[in-house]
């Protein structure tokens, strides 16, 4: 394959926050973005170069996109793996059908981990009813019953704790093929990040320990605070992995830690992830950057961290009660916010996410968590959104009357909350300190 230059045209499948961070990351290096999604305005085509409004199930307009291209990548595991085995006889396609397919059937991924012998939980298929009786012998309760497609962030799975309710599980999730899978005890929820070029260099990013809120991932810390021991081991189960796959691309792999130090994986995401957001802002190459390199046949980036960082992901909830306050958390010259451009915000929902580079990675979490709260605290009265459905999304489009004031003003600095005085992180050059570029923390109320 011909290396692919900036200049090139990368095509994304899919338009959500991932590729819109790929599309950010491209753009500053030169290529040509373009994306492919269902939704107008969709948060990775407000970056990219062109996008062409149509469903990942198009073979024709999709086949359209493709011609338009040098290189094809996914940003989510919703697309057909079949389709992407009619793209990849025509074009370069990055990761390839064959990996696509194995990841996004779990049942499937699982026995490719039973096959190589990785550590895993124990799991079992469920195809109908008399198959949940077996799968309840060979699965210890408590489990999780799984559809084998299109979940993510906890959707499409439920928790179980006795026959009855699996049975019940069962006709919850619509009768559909499911693994069964035990819930492992673990103590940490840990991932690795990686990238792997299409000559088989591998830059690992350094492990992220992760925290997550009803299957949604709420926080990383990086770098994970593990022995070496448990930090090698990660890192050699992650690598054999992306080497079992022959990988080309970033890709990542979950796992749980458990109380003895095992390691056990849980999933496998073939693409840039949630877990390693912390990359772009705190490493010398972002997982988008690295990403892009690799699919792009060049060379990989330098993964080095340059700073202990933790991660907040920012979800739909807290639009709730109004605008969250981003005056409380720029104030810290320290954070990087990103928005994702989401003009709805639904409950779960993942909008944005902001960073907190810190020289103190033991207190990080806790700032990180007082930071958040802030964000809701003294919302402007009233909400600012303009409609609200049954799921409970919100528009985030004002309507002319809030354009105009109210709720849109951002609030003068007498309304600051109190926070608490974070350590700065030492920057290489003495100007920039605490003192003379940020206001005082503790402003009264
Ligand atoms: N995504 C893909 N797999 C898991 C996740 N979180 C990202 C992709 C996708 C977006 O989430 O960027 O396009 C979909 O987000 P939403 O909020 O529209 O469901």
């Amino acid at each position: 394959m011909n290396i692919i230059l900036p200049g090139g045209t990368i095509g994304i499948l899919g338009g959500g926050q991932l590729g819109r961070m790929l599309a950010m990351e491209g753009r500053r290096m030169g290529y040509r973005i373009g994306v492919l999604d269902p939704i107008e305005n969709c948060p990775a085509a407000q970056v990219a170069d062109f996008h062409v409004q149509s469903e990942l199930t198009n073979t024709q307009r999709v086949m359209d996109f493709v011609a338009q291209v040098d290189v094809v990548t996914i940003e989510t595991e919703l697309v057909s793996w079949m389709l992407l085995a009619d793209i990849e006889t025509g074009k370069a396609t990055r990761p390839s059908s064959c990996v696509l397919a194995l990841v996004q059937d779990r049942l499937v991924q699982r026995e490719f981990l039973q096959d190589h012998s990785f550590p895993q939980t124990p799991f079992a298929s469920v195809k109908d009813h008399a198959s949940l009786t077996t799968a309840a012998q060979r699965v210890a309760f408590p489990a999780i019953l799984k559809k084998r497609r299109s979940g993510y962030d906890g959707k499409g799975q439920i928790r179980v704790s006795s026959l009855d309710h699996l049975n019940e599980a069962w006709r919850e999730l619509g009768e559909v093929p499911s693994v069964l899978e035990a819930v492992a005890p673990f103590k940490m929820e840990l991932s690795v990040v990686l990238a792997r070029s299409l000559h088989g260099e591998i830059q690992l990013y350094p492990l992220a320990e992760n925290a997550h809120r009803q299957n949604i991932l709420h926080t990383t810390r990086v770098p994970a605070q593990v022995p070496d021991r448990v930090r090698l081991r990660a890192e050699e189960l992650a690598v054999s992995l992306a080497e079992a796959l022959d990988y080309c691309g970033v890709m990542a792999v979950e796992l749980f830690l458990l109380e003895d130090d095992t390691l056990l994986i849980n999933e496998v995401a073939p693409r840039p992830h949630n877990s390693g957001h912390f990359t772009f802002g705190a490493c010398v190459t972002s997982q988008f950057e690295q990403h892009l390199r690799a699919i792009c046949g060049l060379p990989l980036g330098d993964s080095s961290l340059m700073r202990p960082v933790v991660m907040v992901n920012l979800l739909g909830d807290l639009w709730r009660n109004g605008p969250p306050r981003w005056d409380h958390l720029l104030i810290h010259p320290q954070i990087r916010l990103h928005l994702y451009g989401k003009t709805q915000a639904g409950p779960g929902r993942k909008m944005g996410h902001f960073l907190l580079l810190t020289e103190n990675p033991d207190q990080a979490l806790d700032q990180a968590e007082t930071l958040l709260r802030s964000l809701t605290q003294d919302n402007p009265a009233g909400s600012h959104f303009t409609t609200e459905n049954s799921a409970g999304d919100v528009s985030l489009t004002p309507t002319d009357d809030q354009k105009e004031g109210g709720a849109f003003q951002p609030a003068g600095p007498e309304t600051h909350t109190a926070l608490p005085s974070f350590p700065m992180a030492t920057g290489s050059s003495p100007e920039y300190t605490q003192d003379r570029l940020r206001p005082p923390l503790e402003t009264p109320s």
